[in-house]
């Protein structure tokens, strides 16, 4: 007898009638393949409210024992934005002008990414999430977290969906080492960035890169 489990009544779970689900479902991928990663930002700000939702949206993720290993620092400081801009850009030189291997330089070129990031002061906000590599109890002790990189990975993946159905856009930025973040935000060594997420609103005109996805038949099998 397992004297831990609580169980209790799954009440918020709905069931729609076919045809409601079938459109449900097309709906959102219909909304979802709007989505756009976004490299030229407004300077608008963004509520508050809005973002604390998506970050909520973003802690509701499976996760592992769900023990919740994730930190979302939302960063709208415009001293604290100069810094890790300051650090991203310097971390970005040594990539683009050397540590590359030109194969991958080759295949971002349609994406036009370069080591300059005006979007890190530009945007109005950033995201950096941190992967807790353990947890720490109140004494000090150490708690082990299991299927870290999977259940952020899972969270991130919820807040971009939450930041996109708000009508907000975003970039997954992903400076490498990104080990600045912790000094900059003050982060302790338990913590480690998972990547940085610059939210706001499109810069009036933006142009995206002209990509596509692909079909479902290339990458779905179903036996
Ligand atoms: N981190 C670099 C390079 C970069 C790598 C991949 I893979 C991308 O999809 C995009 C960029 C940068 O942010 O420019």
């Amino acid at each position: 007898m397992n004297d831990k489990l609580v169980l209790i009544d799954h009440d918020q779970y709905r069931e729609y009638p076919a045809p409601e689900m079938s459109e449900r479902a097309q709906s959102f991928y219909a909304d979802m393949r709007r989505r756009r990663t976004v490299r030229d930002f407004s300077s608008r700000p963004v509520a508050r409210d809005v973002i604390e939702n998506c970050v909520r949206t973003a802690g509701t993720a499976p996760n592992g024992a769900n023990l919740q290993p994730w930190q979302f620092v939302v960063v709208e400081n415009p001293q604290v934005k100069q810094e890790i801009r300051l650090a991203a850009e310097k971390e970005e030189r040594s990539f683009y002008e050397g540590k590359a291997p030109q194969e991958w330089l080759d295949i971002l070129a349609p994406l036009g990414t370069d080591s300059s990031k005006p979007f890190l002061e530009t945007a109005p906000c950033l995201i950096a999430i941190f992967q807790e590599r353990f947890g720490l109890r109140p004494d000090g002790r150490k708690v082990k977290h299991y299927y870290v990189s999977e259940s952020v990975g899972i969270a991130t993946g919820l807040l971009i969906a939450a930041i996109h159905n708000a009508g907000l856009v975003c970039l997954t930025h992903t400076p490498s080492p990104m080990g600045f973040l912790n000094q900059i935000l003050d982060r302790p060594r338990s913590e480690r960035p998972f990547l940085l997420l610059v939210v706001g609103y499109p810069a009036e005109g933006v142009k995206v890169p002209d990509i596509d996805k692909k079909d479902l038949g290339d990458i779905a099998t179903f036996i």
